[in-house]
């Protein structure tokens, strides 16, 4: 069996040797180079505009043809370029091009643009507030979205106790190495395009619609990247219709690939949450309501973080069995770069709040947290399970990882640590947690060609993830052939036919699941053919080492001749699963030590129990919980992207905004608990974002733990849990 063997990624082996191929490598005669003139203030508009003679530039009068939706669409149409009004610092407002990369630079310098500003609603609070600037005065209003969710009778009915809290989900820039790069180059009538990009086929959807081509007209290649989380996926950036339009005018190869400033600035910006909280339970500690309201920062254009509140909603009751629940979630214009999704895009924000909330009031009702959990899971024969939010968990045994999570990190034992040690500031975090994945469907080919050859192509985008390990995998196993002998095409929309893409932890439980079924039908083709063949049984045939065989005996064919009596046999496969997601969940647990006389915060131990349903390979979901878990950790200690009230970055660079490095990757111990979704016939859910989701709320579990003794609350102690921070509300409690 190959799947749940243990397989290095065969991905690796070019990629470490310096031997990959990313979008700046490919660099065809005559490209012309981009440089973007972008917007130094936050709010205001443009009163003079010059470009010397001579500079191949283009401004909003070029591409005022090119426009697009927000997602909440009565908003006023966004377009490449600003026209008159700019709306956030870095906005693009011309952009300038040269063969030679760092010449554009410098002619970009010499493009002269004058601005009247204005005052900025450079953050939420200023934005909701009666006398703020307006990011689109036709609108009338910076909050722009608002979704209810109205309980059947009064929420905390019944309710012995309440708590209520205020936690700040602070806004981060998504770092990935390769910032963002495309490549643009004419063919024929259309184009070719390279670009690093999560979902080419949603690229090429809207490439051509922006430009008037027919979606053939646009090939979409994804060379390789270097990391997305989720901030490369169907985001509508305005410098990639930008560069299309210009490779396809000027009849030349344009490039741009963003500077790491660029990066900082205008790559999506991501979480930016404030929530209110309440919870109240009877005096066994049996929740009886939820109140919640969440205030989302969109930036200046609603585009995927509005997605990213949809979650958010999805997720709020967590794994609890909650009767009433009241909800209100707001999404809110700023003079900021529009935010958007980075891994979880919503899920953590939820599990963040739901998981304090269990802490405090486990803290109110004298209760040790890990017995309030216990006591309010959604029971295993409780599934499909619908929330109060509308959400169906496919399948669950949250006291189990519980459990799991409780043993492995001798809980016991680290409570009575605490305990024993008043002259230290320890502190014990749990986060139980759930989350969405594999929402929406997949393409999934397999074919054997007359040599024998297998080809699996996907709609699935790998950009680290490990696909072309983990399909040939999933295939070999139905076709029994060697894993090495299996070639896996993607991201290449002329190569594959159709697909979506890879984000959301959705390509294992669909694109996975799309190409087993394909497999599976291929294999039974082959079955059926084999028995014609070894006047057997079509039952009897057993699929193995690239023959078909009669059970029980020697008598054999290749899958190479049967598939060349038909001149090969493919199998395409749309994979689309009843349902509304496959929910991973699990439970982590983490005990830090905070430094009195620095305020750092020092993870003992992090535990990491998390239930993926059956695994395809043990070495990449244990390297994706590892990550997802550092992501969420230096979300939570350090991570911030910070604007001053007149909407300026001030974390413009890897030393203002503290990048994690690889010795701030904590050791994860990762075990799991194994449920089995019945939405895919894998078994699997997906592992991307679990990490991530888990880990932030148990690292803010345990912090407040730790400081809860001197009386220091979330409104005293927000997120991100940097030393200075830690270090002034110590002192301000001592
Ligand atoms: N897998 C498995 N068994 C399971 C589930 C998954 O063996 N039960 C394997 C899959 O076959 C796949 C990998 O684990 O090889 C991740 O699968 P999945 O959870 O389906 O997630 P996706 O492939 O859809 O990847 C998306 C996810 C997200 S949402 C973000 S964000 C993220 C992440 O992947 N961004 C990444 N991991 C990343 N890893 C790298 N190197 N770079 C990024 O940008």
């Amino acid at each position: 069996m190959q799947f749940g063997a243990k397989i290095r990624r065969v991905e690796d082996a070019a990629l470490v040797a310096g031997r990959g191929q990313f979008t700046d490598d490919i660099e065809p005669e005559g490209t012309l180079h981009v440089a973007f003139v972008r917007s130094p203030i936050a709010n205001g508009v443009i009163t003079g505009l010059e470009i010397p003679a001579g500079t191949t530039a283009f401004t909003h009068a070029d591409v005022a043809d090119i426009r697009w939706n927000h997602l909440i669409p009565e908003l006023p149409q966004l377009s490449p370029l600003a026209e008159r009004r700019v709306r956030y610092q870095g906005e693009p407002v011309v952009a300038v091009l040269d063969a030679d990369r760092h010449r554009a630079f410098d002619l970009r310098d010499e493009v002269f643009v004058d601005y009247d500003a204005w005052p900025a609603a450079a953050n939420p609070q200023r934005a909701m507030e009666a006398d703020a600037p307006l990011v689109y005065e036709e609108v009338g209003t910076n909050v722009v979205y608002q979704s209810v969710v109205e309980p059947d009778g009064p929420v905390f009915e019944g309710a012995d106790v309440v708590v209520e809290h205020s936690i700040n989900n602070h806004r981060m820039a998504p770092g990935m190495l390769e910032p963002r790069a495309i490549l643009a180059i004419p063919d024929g009538d259309g184009l070719i395009v390279y670009c690093g990009h999560q979902m080419p086929f949603r690229l090429r959807e809207l490439l051509a619609g922006w430009l008037g081509l027919a979606q053939e007209q646009v090939r979409v290649i994804v060379p390789d990247m270097g990391g997305g989380f989720g901030a490369k996926g169907g985001f509508v950036y305005p410098e990639y219709p930008l560069v299309a339009a210009a490779a396809l005018r000027l009849g030349r190869p344009v490039k741009w690939i963003e500077t790491r400033s660029e990066n900082l600035l205008t790559t999506c910006h991501a979480r930016s949450h404030q929530t209110t909280i309440s919870v109240g339970s009877n005096s066994d500690g049996e929740l009886v309501g939820l109140k919640i309201r969440t205030v989302g920062e969109l930036g200046a254009a609603a585009m995927n973080q509005r997605l990213c509140l949809g979650n958010t909603q999805v997720m709020a009751a967590g794994c609890y069995r909650i009767p009433r629940i009241q909800m209100e979630v707001l999404g809110v214009l700023t003079n900021t770069p529009p935010l958007g999704a980075f891994r979880g895009a919503g899920r953590p924000e939820a599990a963040y709040a739901i998981e304090r909330a269990m802490d405090h009031l486990a803290r109110k009702l004298d209760m040790d947290p890990a017995e309030l959990r216990r006591r309010n899971f959604i029971p295993p024969d409780d599934f499909p399970h619908t929330t109060k939010v509308g959400a169906v968990y496919d399948s669950g045994r949250y006291a189990d990882a519980l459990q799991v999570a409780l043993d492995r990190a001798d809980y016991p034992a680290m409570r009575r640590l605490q305990a024993e040690s008043p002259d230290r500031i320890i502190g014990i975090g749990l986060a139980s947690y759930l989350e969405v994945t594999a929402r929406g469907g997949e393409f999934g080919a397999v074919e054997i060609d007359a040599d024998g050859k297998v080809i699996v192509r996907t709609g699935s985008s790998p950009h680290g993830q490990g696909h072309r390990t983990t399909w040939a995998q999933i295939v070999a196993d139905s076709l029994g052939v060697d894993f090495d002998d299996i070639t896996v095409i993607a991201s290449d929309t002329a190569l594959v036919p159709r697909g979506w893409g890879t984000a959301g932890s959705r390509s294992a439980p669909l694109a996975g699941a799309a190409a087993r079924v394909a497999a599976d039908r291929v294999a039974d083709e082959l079955r059926r053919l084999a028995a014609d063949t070894l006047e057997a049984a079509a039952e009897d045939i057993v699929l193995e080492a690239g023959k078909a065989r009669v059970a029980g005996t020697d008598v054999s064919v290749t899958l190479a001749d049967l598939a060349a009596q038909v001149g090969g046999i493919d199998a395409e496969v749309d994979f689309n699963p009843e349902g509304a997601g496959v929910f991973p969940f699990g439970t982590h647990v983490c005990m830090v030590e905070i430094h009195p006389e620095t305020g750092e915060v020092e993870i003992l131990r992090y535990v990491s129990i998390d239930d993926i349903g059956r695994v395809i390979n043990p070495i990449i979901t244990e390297g994706q919980i590892i990550a997802g878990v550092a992501h969420g950790v230096t979300h939570a200690l350090f991570e911030e992207a910070r604007f001053d009230d007149d909407g300026n970055l001030l974390t413009a660079n890897w030393a203002s905004y503290r990048i994690p490095a690889i010795s701030d990757v904590v050791d994860v111990e990762v075990a799991r608990t194994e449920t089995p979704t019945p939405l895919n016939p894998l078994g699997v859910k997906g592992v991307g974002e679990p990490g991530t989701t888990g880990s932030t709320p148990a690292v803010a579990n345990a912090v407040l733990d730790a400081v809860s003794r001197f009386g220091i609350t979330d409104e005293d102690l927000p997120m991100p849990y940097t030393p200075d921070r830690v270090w002034a509300a110590l002192e301000a409690h001592r």
